[in-house]
């Protein structure tokens, strides 16, 4: 568990080890296509078949009632309640900031160019069932679609054997003013919202983690709906000097390695001391907890210590990860900002875990994985709108341009392009 290697000497054994891909085997894609055309074809029925196959359960009603809501609501520990109201409002305020604003400016001669920007009217949130039902996913893809002004937010979210659902994700929920929940899961809940049936809306875009007939269900629907990106195994790199302490950067690559064996953890130091002290804490330390089993398999699998000789090849070593999370345990983190080019959410500083940008914060915790943070961004306000051009041209400018564009088009051999534009200049 947690293998030191050696920057650069190492640096070929360091990276096959940590070497994962994400492909779905083709029985998934069999099943998944299956499921899909079936849902498309006869909806509701499939839908119930469906979950009575892979759930053992045929839900009565499609929807959770408001009743179920405000009992569990009810029923809840205060505190909880508390927390999550306070967490909704850091990640609703967050969000705020990332309004994107539409704009019209005059490009001369009475000529109006712009950019309107409109909310999605309808999204589904997908959440996850069982030990994965994560009330802080719920917040995080709930708030950026009600800043977006997304009118219409559906949850779905599957039942256990008795057609109920997470009372935590009820309470997230009411938290969040949803009462639109559903309760199904699986391929068949995404093919049922990507292509309507007698009882589930069809909706415009479709977010939410799943597992792997969750995602590639969402992969195969993208193009007839809008979806966020497909998570992948998820990873922190923390990049830790001499200054750092042990105990906070073991307990936050454990945090990482406690979501699922597939998860890595990777420590970058220029310390060998600290590189040592961190592997003895975590042999030590990982017996001691919980879930301590998935912990040791994804640190064995997908876990590092790479000592480097400086910061700056510290920064290389992780922008060559390009991490989902990156914290830096370093004496003044704001100094290396500027060569990390790469992560998904950057943690600053020893105070900065990981777990507080998870639930508290602000800023999403969905963010891109697997190295996609090269080219993808954390889920945010944009993902939940979509922009118009706005083009008004003026009498005055096409006479000044215009038979030079149909002559653009007489290159394209395009003559109904032309035509279009000579018809106005006769006109004028
Ligand atoms: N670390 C996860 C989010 C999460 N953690 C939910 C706890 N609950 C992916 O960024
Ligand atoms: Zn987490």
């Amino acid at each position: 568990m947690l293998p030191i290697f050696s920057y650069p000497e190492e640096q070929s054994d360091f990276q096959r080890h940590l070497s994962r891909s994400v492909t779905f085997e083709p029985e998934v894609q069999r099943v998944v296509q299956d499921i899909l055309s079936d849902v498309a074809q006869r909806g509701d029925v499939a839908l119930l078949d469906y979950t009575e196959k892979f759930q053992g359960i045929r839900p009565e009603a499609f929807m959770v009632s408001q009743e179920e809501i405000e009992q569990a609501y009810l029923a809840a520990d205060r505190a909880f309640v508390v927390v999550l109201e306070e967490a909704y409002d850091n990640i609703t305020g967050f969000h705020r900031h990332e309004i994107d604003k539409s704009f019209f400016y005059e490009a001369g001669n009475r000529v109006i160019l712009g950019q309107r920007v409109t909310p999605i009217e309808r999204v589904m949130l997908y959440v996850p069932g069982g030990k994965a039902a994560y009330p802080s996913s719920l917040l995080m893809n709930v708030a950026p679609a009600q800043v977006a002004g997304v009118k219409e937010i559906f949850i779905t979210t599957p039942c256990d054997d008795n057609g109920n659902v997470s009372e935590h994700v009820l309470v997230a929920a009411k938290v969040a003013g949803i009462d639109t929940i559903y309760k199904f899961g699986g391929a068949q809940a995404v093919a049922a919202f990507a292509y309507g049936t007698e009882s589930v809306p069809k909706v415009d875009k479709i977010t939410g983690p799943g597992n792997k007939y969750v995602a590639l269900a969402k992969k195969e629907v993208f193009g007839h709906v809008s979806i966020d990106s497909i998570a992948g195994p998820s990873e922190v790199v923390v990049i830790a000097d001499r200054h750092a302490d042990p105990e906070f950067v073991v307990l936050d690559m454990f945090a990482q390695a406690e979501h699922d064996p597939d998860a890595a953890a990777v420590c970058i130091t220029d310390s060998a001391e600290l590189a040592e002290a961190v592997r003895l804490l975590a042999l030590e330390k990982v017996d001691t907890m919980v879930r301590s089993e998935v912990i040791r398999k994804a640190l064995t699998a997908n876990g590092a210590v790479v000592v480097v000789r400086d910061m700056a090849e510290a920064c290389e070593v992780s922008n060559m990860l390009a991490p989902e999370h990156l914290e830096l345990h370093v004496r003044n983190s704001w100094e290396i900002l500027s060569d990390l080019k790469h992560a998904g959410a950057i943690f600053m500083g020893d105070y900065s875990c990981e777990t507080i940008g998870d639930y508290y914060a602000g800023p999403n915790h969905t963010l891109p994985t697997n190295g996609t943070a090269r080219f993808f961004s954390p889920l945010s306000v944009r993902d939940f709108v979509k922009y118009s051009s706005i083009i008004s041209y003026s009498a005055q400018e096409l006479a000044r341009t215009g038979e030079r564009i149909a002559a653009f088009a007489d290159h394209e051999g395009l003559q109904a392009h032309a035509e279009a534009v000579r018809a106005r200049l006769r006109k004028l």
